[in-house]
């Protein structure tokens, strides 16, 4: 079964939409087969976000995501990856569909409510920073 690493960021923790979000995977019929609350450390958020450490916005994204809880989900199903990556829609909201997480909860390219993985092999890598 596929499975992908999904992150409900500080600031849809903070505006109290965890439950709201979490609900919406839920509803997909997914299956969360993990799942956590933690306040990631600046190195694990470093090693997530490790394709991004030459870009301007890298330190901004690490304070970020280090700034309050994340909610850390493992989902399984078939094509997960593809699939949790059109719910969340796109990374910037005012480009996304208005019927995703990201087109429905925020305008905020650079807080923007949800990660997930990219690919399989982004996946298992990720999955090993936040659950090992
Ligand atoms: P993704 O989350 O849709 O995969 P990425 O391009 O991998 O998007 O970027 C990772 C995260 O970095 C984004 O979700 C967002 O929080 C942040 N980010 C992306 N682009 C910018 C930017 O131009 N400025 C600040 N933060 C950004
Ligand atoms: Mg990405």
């Amino acid at each position: 079964m596929e499975r992908t690493l999904v992150l409900i960021k500080p600031d849809a923790i903070e505006r109290k939409l965890m439950g709201e979000i979490i609900s919406i995977y839920e509803n997909k019929d997914l299956n969360i087969s993990e799942i956590k609350l933690l306040k990631p450390s600046v190195e694990m958020a470093e090693k997530h976000y490790y394709e991004h450490k030459d870009k301007p916005f890298f330190q901004e994204l690490i304070a970020y995501i280090t700034r309050g809880k994340v909610c850390a989900m493992i989902i399984e199903g078939e094509a997960v990856v593809e699939l949790v990556r059109k719910i969340n829609g796109a990374t910037d909201p005012k480009k996304a569909d208005p019927n995703t997480i990201r087109g429905k909860f925020t305008l905020s390219k650079e807080e923007n409510c949800v990660h997930g993985s990219d690919s399989k092999e982004s996946a298992e890598r990720e999955i090993k920073i936040w659950f090992s």
